[in-house]
Formats: structure tokens, sequence, C-alpha cells
């Protein structure tokens, strides 16, 4: 099916700043644990992994949120460490633990011996996915394919797991920064042609993760993060079936970096709840879309206080377009299902005063 059969195309509109009659939203992590319907098909596949190993589950579970909720996108059932997974490094969920890898990347002689995985071979189960889910979609909304940025991949890679201090991933960029930028290049490359697969596969929109980026000092940042994340940007397809691609950058806790990031050639940056979107829309809105921003413990506020917040953040962003309406960073495991859809339910009735009432869009 070509793009231009979507039957509703408001957040690609959006992040090409055209107009739309009505703020569009989708979740990050909108499919997951907080949805009884996902933990049901979870346990039917035995694993994490093997959810995301079965395009049928994960198309399965990337439709869920869509069936409870008016959302304008579906985001792939997959995960980031999928590519460290295919470096080798083995990946298993320990209950209560999150992300385990058996192996570790400790020196430079690892990180010069990692392989680059290929979206064709090695990562073709997530190409399948893709495809699988575009055609499920059937059209509905589109499809965001996504990735990890190559620091944040790397702490999962040199930690092990999870961290709360990232100090080994942090000593290799201090002690050993040419090993650390080889370790770099390598993740940039394998992931411009893990998103480029993602692409040819049907995605129809792109969005880097670079959920530790505000961990780092700004030197580090721009040399380590954000530099890589441009290196990838550049070599991603800005159009395919005649729409362009938009690509948006999320860097957690970047918010004092947000030119920066808007230069890298993005179509749309990610904030979290700690950047108003007044603030963010002066600095960068007239160059990109803003993704955000609402804080993800809003949702377990009640119903009147979610539509608060929610009237709040469309009167930061203000009137016009270029504003695509998310999570500031996932949403929770515990998080009720019925207050997103309060949040959905607030910000279809409000959203519409903020655009043009002649907007045109293919809506459903
Ligand atoms: O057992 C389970 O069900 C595990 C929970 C889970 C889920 C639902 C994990 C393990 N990954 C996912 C799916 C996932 N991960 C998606 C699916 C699409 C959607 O949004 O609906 C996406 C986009 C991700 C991305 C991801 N994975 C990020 C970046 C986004 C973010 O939240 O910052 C990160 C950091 C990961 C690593 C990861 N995978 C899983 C967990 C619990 C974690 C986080 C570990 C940590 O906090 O360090």
């Amino acid at each position: 099916m070509s793009s231009s059969e979507l039957k509703n195309d408001r957040i690609l509109r959006a992040f090409q700043r055209q107009p739309v009659d009505r703020t569009p939203v989708w979740m990050m992590r909108q499919a997951g644990r907080y949805l009884a319907e996902y933990r049901e098909v979870r346990a039917q596949a035995g694993s994490f992994m093997g959810l995301c190993r079965s395009p049928e589950l994960a198309a399965r579970v990337t439709l869920q949120p869509l069936e409870r909720y008016e959302l304008d996108a579906a985001i792939l059932f997959s995960d980031i460490l999928t590519i460290p997974d295919a470096m080798g490094l083995g990946l298993n969920f320990v209950a209560g633990e999150g992300p385990v890898f058996e192996h570790r990347v400790k020196t430079a002689a690892d990180i010069d011996r990692l392989p680059q995985p290929s979206a064709e071979k090695e990562l073709r189960y997530v190409m399948d996915a893709v495809a699988a889910c575009r055609k499920e979609l059937a059209g509905q909304v589109p499809l965001i394919g996504f990735t990890g940025s190559p620091w944040t991949l790397a702490t999962y890679m040199i930690e092990g797991g999870s961290s709360k201090t990232f100090a080994a991933s942090k000593s290799l960029l201090f002690n050993e920064p040419e090993a650390a930028h080889r370790l770099m290049a390598k993740l940039a490359d394998t992931v411009a042609d893990y998103l480029n697969g993602q692409v040819e596969a049907g995605a129809q929109a792109l969005m880097i993760f670079d959920t530790w980026g505000g961990a780092l000092d700004p030197v580090r940042y721009r040399e380590f993060s954000l530099a890589y994340m441009r290196r990838i940007v550049e070599q991603l397809p800005r159009e395919r079936e005649g729409r362009r691609i938009p690509v948006t950058l999320f860097t957690k806790g970047g918010g004092q970096w947000l030119e920066d990031i808007a230069d890298t050639g993005c179509d749309g940056v990610g904030l979290d709840w700690t950047t108003s979107l007044t603030d963010a829309r002066r600095r960068i809105g007239d160059r990109v879309a803003l993704q955000g921003n609402l804080d993800p413990c809003m949702l377990h506020a009640n119903p009147e206080v979610i539509r608060r917040e929610v009237a709040r953040c469309l009167e930061e962003f203000g009137h016009g377009p270029g504003h695509v309406f998310n999570l500031g960073h996932g949403i929770q495991p515990e998080t009720p299902p019925e207050n997103v859809d309060a949040m959905i339910r607030a910000l279809h009735e409000l959203s519409p005063a903020y655009h043009d009432a002649a907007a045109t869009s293919a809506t459903s």
C-alpha cells in the first residue's frame, strides 16, 4: 500500500509543520505492560525476545493500543537492544532486573572484534515485524520505526545492563576516547543500515531514542552522542512512496542542547517534561517539529488534573502546527489504562482550538 492511501496522516503533516485539524498524539512505549492484553500475548510468547522475533505476535501487540485509543501513529513493537544482541552479546530479560547481557564490552580489543549485524541478515526478523505491522495497519495510521542512539546502546553493552552511574561506559570515553569513537562509529553505521532496512520494510517515520544522552557533560554529549546521531541522520532516506520520512531525535535530559539537536538535520525534536514547550518553540520551533512532553507520572493523577495539564501543554506550545503530543518519556507499567483515555479525550476536545478550522488532512 502506498502512503498516499493513509487514512490518517496528521502526524506526518505535523512533523513537516503543515496545518492539521487537531494535535496528533502517540505515546512512547504505548504497547506494553500497562495493558492486560499485552501481558497475555507476552505470556503466550514465553519471553520478551520471543515476542520480538515473532512478526505475527509483534504486529498484534503493536496494534493493541490503537484498538483502545484514538492514536495517530503506531510504533513497531521491538526494542533498542536488538542491535547489541545481534552483535553477539546475548540479551536476556530477567524478571525484576530488566535487560542483562551474557557478554560485556570491556576492552578496545572487544570493540574491534564486534561484528556489524545487517538489516538483511541478523536483524531480518525486525524487518519482517515491520512488514507485518504495516500489513495489519492497512493504512489506518503511519508506522514509526525506531532505534537507540549509539551512546545509549553503548551504555548497555559496556555496563552489561541498566546502570545508575554509567561509571564503566563514561570511563571508556574519558580513558580511551579513540576506542570509544570506534565503538560509536560502528554502532552509528549499524543503526543507519537498520533504520534504512525498516524504511524499506514499510516504516513511515523514524525515532532515535537517546535515553541516556542527558547523563553526559556537554563536551562528551556533543562528541560522543550528538555527533553520531548526526552521522545516522545523514545516512537516512528522506523520502519514500512520495512522502518525507520524518526522523525525530529524543535526548532525555537534553533541554540545554536543543539548538544543536535541531541542527543535525532531523525533522522533530523530542522533549521530556523538564523543558517548557514555549521555550523550546522559541528556540527551535521555526526549524523542527516538537514532540512531547507530559510527565508520564501525570497519568497517575485524577482525570481532572490530567485534563488541566493537557490544556497547559497545548497552551505552552500555542497556536499553529508543528506539535506532536506525547509523554516526556515512556508510559509506566503501573499506569491505569483509563487515565490514558482521559488524556486523549482532553486532547481531542481542546486541541482543535489551536489549529485553523479549515486545515485539510486525510483523516479517518
Ligand atoms: O517483559 C517485558 O514486557 C519487558 C518490557 C519492555 C517493553 C514493553 C522492554 C524491555 N522493551 C519493551 C518495548 C519497547 N522498548 C518499545 C516498544 C514500542 C512501544 O513504544 O510501544 C520501545 C520503543 C522500546 C525502547 C527502549 N528499550 C528504550 C528507549 C526508550 C525509553 O524508554 O527510554 C530503552 C532504554 C529500552 C531498553 C529496555 N528494554 C526493556 C526495558 C525494561 C528497558 C529499559 C531498561 C532500563 O531502564 O535501563
